[in-house]
């Protein structure tokens, strides 16, 4: 199971309450108070893992609690703190706080939309009044019934529905204190003064820190793989890759994101590129797998548009080729800024020669790179190309992190 995205409920640890004590031994009366402090509760911490790749821990395991200080004690000694719960997700994790709706107490239903007292009820229909006033004419309109334009893309909304985005853990060993855990209150020794010698009474420990959170998980690939189902993505990973994922002649072999590792012996450099699962016409709908995987290139430098030029069940590579473009418009509008590489499959097969010419002709101006993942053939260039894109896009050492799409 793949799980890119999670609700937790974290809570860290309360502190412990201050104790209240009197030193009794023998031969010493009235030793004083000796009440020791709570210790304090422990942190829920995340911490980013690259051997983590997706948050499925947090699905099984959900409520992130972490331990509770230990009460203060007699004779002077305090409460031992809480551990803090290091929770390890996969590099790429961003933290949304999401705000519970307060919750009604029983018995009470929500009213229907409290009235505006300022608003003077229109005549009739959705007629506007007209007023006189000594000859003057004053139209009313109510303006909070007009609806106002949203100028967000569909990313930025989406991500505003999710909350107030609190972290990004990009790095490896990366941390980010999700919940601080409370303090531990003062035990009474502390309260001994020269006027007041016998403090009856401690401080009680602060509570830890809680809130509801989603855990989204966004891939950091320096390249995107975007294509049709069959268009040979997965193929074309594992010809510049050792990742192997799951070759098929049927759509939607591939169902979670795929990372690979392009190697450059020459000069030990290192791309990531990411496979993800196939787009089709109307998935901003939810058709086929939908947007779901759409996050996973979100980061991705440059995206690569592979196209089946074999035009395999009588499909048409230029048709292919606007609607994903349509799709990742639909997802989000940045992510055609992106520099981009279109790359022809199936250059083997019979018709791919006559239908990159059709291409060529329809679609002009966009430099198109034949090969044939299959068999091995263009790949080099392919690599090459890659490589000299991701350098002019920002290098592939950059934290990845700078995702247009975020709203923070
Ligand atoms: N003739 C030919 N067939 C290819 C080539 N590349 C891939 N294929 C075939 O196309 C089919 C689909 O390949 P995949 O790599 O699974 O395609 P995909 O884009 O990952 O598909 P999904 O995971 O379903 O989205 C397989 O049967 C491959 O053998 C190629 O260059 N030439
Ligand atoms: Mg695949």
């Amino acid at each position: 199971m793949f799980v890119d995205e999670v609700k937790v409920f974290a809570r860290a640890g309360h502190g412990g309450k201050g104790a209240i004590a009197f030193h009794r031994e023998a031969y010493i009366p009235k030793g004083g108070p000796s009440g020791g402090n709570g210790g304090r509760g422990g942190d829920v911490i995340l911490e980013a893992d690259h051997d983590l790749n997706n948050l499925i821990q947090q699905f099984f395991v959900s409520n992130l609690l972490a331990e509770n200080g230990q009460g203060g004690m007699g004779k002077g000694m305090d409460g031992k703190a809480g551990k803090d719960l290091i929770i390890k997700v996969p590099c790429g994790t961003i933290v949304w706080r999401v705000h519970r709706e307060p919750e009604l107490p029983e018995g009470v239903t929500e009213s229907e939309e409290p009235e505006d007292p300022t608003l003077i009820p229109a005549a009739g229909a959705d007629r506007p009044v007209i007023r006189n006033s000594g000859g003057v004419q004053a139209m009313e309109l109510d303006l909070s019934a007009e609806e106002v334009e949203d100028t967000r893309s569909g990313s930025q909304r989406r991500d505003a529905q999710k909350g107030e985005r609190v972290c990004d853990l990009t790095e490896h060993g990366q941390r980010f204190v999700l919940c601080k855990g409370g303090r531990g209150g003062l035990g009474n020794r502390n309260f001994a003064t020269a006027a007041r010698q016998t403090p009856r009474f401690a401080q009680p420990g602060e509570p830890g820190d809680e809130g509801d959170f989603l855990l989204e998980l966004r891939m950091l690939a320096e390249v995107g793989l975007v294509g049709y189902p069959n268009a040979g993505k997965s193929t074309l990973l594992t010809s510049i890759s050792k990742a192997r994922p799951k070759i098929a002649a049927y759509p939607f072999t591939t169902l979670t994101p795929q990372v690979g590792i392009v190697e450059y012996p020459e000069d030990y450099f290192r791309l990531t590129v990411c496979d993800v699962p196939g787009l089709i016409a109307g998935a901003h709908r939810n058709v086929g797998l939908g947007h779901a995987f759409l996050r996973h290139i979100a980061r991705c430098r440059i995206l690569v548009i592979l196209l089946d030029m074999a035009g395999t069940d009588n499909r048409h590579p230029w048709d292919d080729y606007h609607s994903l473009l349509e799709e990742l418009e639909l997802y989000d509008p940045t992510l055609l800024e992106r520099p981009r590489l279109v790359v022809a499959n199936k250059m083997d097969e019979e018709p791919a020669e006559a239908n990159l010419k059709s291409f060529k002709r329809r679609v002009r101006k966009t430099p198109v790179l034949p090969i044939s993942a299959a068999f091995d053939e263009g790949i080099p260039a392919f690599r090459k190309t890659i490589r000299q894109m991701v350098e002019e896009a920002g290098g592939a050492d950059e934290t990845p992190g700078s995702d247009t799409d975020s709203g923070d």
